[in-house]
């Protein structure tokens, strides 16, 4: 999809997505501290470039997309259904994807090649690369996974087991590490002793990019290359997107422990603007149309939530708990 589309229809297809995640965490949030939402709350302000991006270039039922809790961008730019599915994820509406009971990230449509990412950090990069795999072995070609991961991430032995085992067997696989500089509370100079956790990918054998997670058309291509790269049977890519992490780990959390310079720093450049100021000057987009875009997707946000609030919950004598039930034969 994205490979064939020119960079100014991606970019406007990305920066809706991230005009979209933008008005959805802004409006959860309040709803969060108006006490109307059960739960933890996770946002990905300050992902949203990275995100959008992680996502624009792969097409859905082809290639395996898995996003993690800040990715709602992409999950956006990914699927048209992903705010719906978000609002009754987290409302706990039976008519979701996960029938109402998740409660909030957890869901996904393995059918169309989304796994429904687990808590546990770093599980799921084997599941993109079995997916991967399982393409191989059928002999299916052309199709690339995306296995989106943090900078506190890359530190967990589920993460180094399969990263080893995506460029040993070399699956097309690109790991999407965003370094938002933080794992919780935990600064990068805690988490890790090398210099740049680009080298990191250098280590498993894959090629490693880097872009400044911030800067819009920098990280665009910077991902086109990479995905290009791993379509093109060049291997397993890593990408290291640097951002900052412009929120609490969840919204429970103020995040104070971030320093107030740093914060502010980031708060110049922010993903939305920077994007919005780079179409502008590239003549993508006007004013007018960017401002519309703003309009329409905090609409389409009060939308979704409305729906997903009047759908029924799942009766828990009655629903059958077992998950969704998928066929692994035809993903
Ligand atoms: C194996 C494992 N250990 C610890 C946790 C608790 N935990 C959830 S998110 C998180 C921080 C993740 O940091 P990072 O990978 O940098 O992603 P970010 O939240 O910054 O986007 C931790 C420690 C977990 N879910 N799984
Ligand atoms: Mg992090």
């Amino acid at each position: 999809m994205g490979g064939v589309m020119e960079l100014d229809q991606v970019a406007l297809r990305a920066y809706r997505g991230m005009c979209l995640a933008r008005a959805f965490d802004t409006k959860l949030s309040s709803l969060y501290k108006a006490g109307k939402v059960f739960g933890g709350v996770f946002l990905g302000r300050g992902h949203e470039a990275v995100a959008a991006a992680s996502a624009v270039f792969l097409e859905r039922g082809r290639d395996v997309y898995n996003p993690f809790i800040r990715e709602m961008a992409g999950r956006c730019v990914w699927s048209d259904d992903a705010l719906l599915e978000a609002c009754r994820s987290y409302f706990g509406s039976s008519l979701g994807c996960m029938g109402g009971k998740d409660g909030n990230v957890h869901w996904g449509q393995p059918m169309q090649g989304n796994p429904a990412p687990v808590s546990h950090l770093g599980a799921m990069v084997s599941v993109v690369a079995g997916m991967l795999l399982a393409k191989r072995l059928r002999g299916k070609s052309g199709s690339v996974g995306v296995a989106c991961i943090g900078d506190g991430t890359t530190s967990v032995g589920a993460t180094h087991e399969a990263c080893n085992l995506i460029a040993v067997e070399k699956l097309p696989v690109v790991v999407v590490v965003t370094n938002n500089q933080y794992a919780y509370s935990t600064p990068n100079s805690s988490e890790f002793a090398c210099a740049d956790l680009a080298d990191r990918g250098k280590g498993y054998g894959m090629r490693s990019h880097s872009c400044d997670g911030t800067d819009f058309l920098q990280t665009l291509s910077v991902m086109r290359e990479a995905v290009r790269a791993a379509r093109d049977g060049e291997g397993p890519q890593w990408l290291v997107a640097t951002t900052l992490r412009m929120c609490g780990h969840g919204e429970h959390d103020d995040a104070s422990y971030i320093p107030a310079e740093l914060k502010e720093a980031y708060a110049q450049k922010d993903p939305l603007d920077v994007a919005r100021r780079q179409l502008l000057r590239k003549g993508w987009l006007s004013e007018q149309e960017a401002d519309k875009m703003d309009a329409v997707a905090r609409d389409d946000v009060q939308r979704a939530l409305a729906q997903a609030q009047r759908e029924v919950t799942p009766a828990p004598q009655t629903i059958n708990w077992n998950s969704t039930s998928w066929n692994p034969e035809e993903v």
